[in-house]
Formats: structure tokens, C-alpha cells, sequence
């Protein structure tokens, strides 16, 4: 399936199989999935975002954009964003390149051993892109973890289109192939292709991709968004989610979404408290 590098994003169908997926992002280090979430889920979704968009911030000058609303906390805030989390795809592509991919040999006097990491959320937060937007510089998200390249994949990542995209709206810029570049070669806008999506599609992508929100020159068009980033267990989140999703909304969901909060501990020994698992926390 992904023989060739296109200058176009590729889409896929929901049911694309996993390692056609893997294949893409190995190639491009990008790729859009189609109608990724029923369509009452998406509207639930959607109708959550929009409260705490309007009640966010607008007008952080700099990297983070001065025409852009961000509403961070998004696990606390809208219980759906769960099924984007754990979309198959999305877990499934992380599993692979977070997990999979790099497992760590670890010795135990001479008895050796092989340890994968347990994946958790890193940031769950909503991007809106008003008219008026510059485009956001093209940038690779791993910088969060200080990664060099070429190095170990850290982070596997989503941007869920609330909206349409469209390269007048600010859909998200990529440079395909950009992943596979070491750590002297700077981005050039040039180089870069528009996420083009319809609404409920979703850009997944590898934090070691360049990219960049896209300008919105429409008069009232918003780019609204989610972007929602997978790490290892034993990286730092980039947004605290120990602090962001209070212990009582964290209890409202299944063991497999709790762990993915943090409430696990990643081998070896990453994440204990009081010498146990953090899942104890969770229990009355
Ligand atoms: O919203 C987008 O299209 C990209 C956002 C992004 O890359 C960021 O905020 O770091």
C-alpha cells in the first residue's frame, strides 16, 4: 500500500487494517483516517468542546497563536474524549511505534530480559483556529521531550477535525517524510502539504513529523480541533494529567482508559506509589 511518497496526505477508511496504517506513517510519518467516531459520538463530542472553547483563551502571542482558542484538560472536561483515546487506530499505531518497536534489553545479573513500555496519555486538548490566523511555524512535537534525530519515536499523536479543513482554514501543515530527517535539516513551508480532511477525520501523526496549524484567511470560518498525544510510561506527560482529570472523574472510566490517565505502572518501576500500583488509588 505504501510504496510511493505522496505529495498529498493519504487517506484511509476506518477500516483500513493496522499495518496498512503502520506502513503509511513509516513512509510519510502522517496520514488521515476517515469517519473515525459514530456520528452521535462526534456530535456529543463536539457540543462538549464548544462549551469550554467559548470559555477559553484566545490570544497567546508566539508559537501557540494569537488567533488560536485552546481548552486544555479535555479528559476531565467531555467523558467522549475517551473514544477518541482509545480509537483502535490510533492505540493501535501507538502500540507499534511506542511499544513494539523499542523494546529495552535490561539485565537482571545474566538473565536477560525484555521490557515494553505501558502507553499513556500525554495531552488531550481542543485547538481552535479563528480568521485571522498566521500559520503556526512548522515544528516537530517531540521537542517537548528534547528528542534528537535521528532517535526512538516518543510520541504518536492525533489532530481531530472538528470541522472541515481546508487549506483556507488553516488545515494542519505536514512535511511528509520530514520524520526520516536528521537533526541539521530545517523545514522549509515549501515543502509542506495541507491536511485537507472532512469533519470527524482525524491526522495522525509521529512527533518526529514537521508540522504546523495552518493560516485561516476565511472571515468566519473556525478550524476547531482535538490533539491528543500518546507517550511511553516512562516520559513525562506534556500536559499533567494527574493534575488536569480530578481522582473523581477519573474513577468514571473502564480500567483500560485509567491506565492510559497514568494509573499504571510502566516496567520496570515507572509510576508507583507507596511501593503498589496507582490503581489502588482508584478503589474505595
Ligand atoms: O492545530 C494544528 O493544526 C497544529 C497544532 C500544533 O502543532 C501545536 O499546537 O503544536
Amino acid at each position: 500500500m505504501a510504496e510511493q511518497q505522496s505529495r498529498e496526505l493519504t487517506h484511509v477508511a476506518p477500516s483500513a487494517s493496522l499495518d496498512d496504517v503502520v506502513a503509511i506513517l513509516r513512509r510519510d510519518g502522517a496520514v488521515i483516517v476517515e469517519d473515525m467516531l459514530p456520528e452521535q459520538v462526534f456530535q456529543d463530542l463536539r457540543a462538549d468542546l464548544r462549551v469550554h472553547l467559548d470559555a477559553g483563551r484566545v490570544g497567546t502571542p508566539g508559537q501557540l497563536g494569537e488567533y488560536t482558542r485552546r481548552c486544555g484538560s479535555l479528559m476531565a472536561k467531555s467523558v467522549h474524549t475517551a473514544a477518541l483515546l482509545t480509537h483502535p487506530i490510533l492505540l493501535g499505531a501507538a502500540e507499534q511505534f511506542l511499544v513494539t518497536d523499542q523494546p529495552y534489553v535490561f539485565w537482571n545479573n545474566a538473565v536477560e530480559r525484555r521490557l515494553y513500555p505501558k502507553l499513556q496519555l500525554s495531552v488531550a486538548h481542543g485547538i481552535e483556529i479563528l480568521p485571522g490566523e498566521r500559520a503556526q511555524p512548522l515544528h516537530r512535537d517531540d521537542a517537548v521531550h528534547h528528542r534528537q534525530h535521528p532517535g526512538p519515536e516518543t510520541q504518536v499523536l492525533i489532530i481531530y477535525a472538528c470541522a472541515d479543513f481546508t487549506p483556507e482554514n488553516g488545515a494542519t501543515h505536514v512535511v511528509p517524510g520530514s520524520h526520516l530527517w536528521d537533526k541539521k535539516r530545517a523545514p522549509q513551508p515549501e515543502e509542506s502539504v495541507q491536511a485537507r480532511m472532512k469533519k470527524n477525520s482525524g491526522l495522525i501523526y509521529l512527533s518526529s513529523v514537521f508540522h504546523g496549524g495552518g493560516a485561516n484567511r476565511t472571515p468566519d470560518q473556525l478550524r476547531t480541533s482535538i490533539r491528543i498525544g500518546l507517550i511511553p510510561g516512562h516520559l513525562r506527560q506534556e500536559e499533567n494529567q494527574y493534575l488536569a482529570v480530578p481522582r473523581a472523574m477519573v474513577k468514571r472510566y473502564p480500567p483500560h482508559v485509567q491506565a492510559l490517565l497514568g494509573y499504571a505502572i510502566s516496567p520496570p518501576a515507572c509510576g508507583f506509589v507507596d511501593e503498589g500500583d496507582p490503581m489502588l488509588l482508584l478503589q474505595d
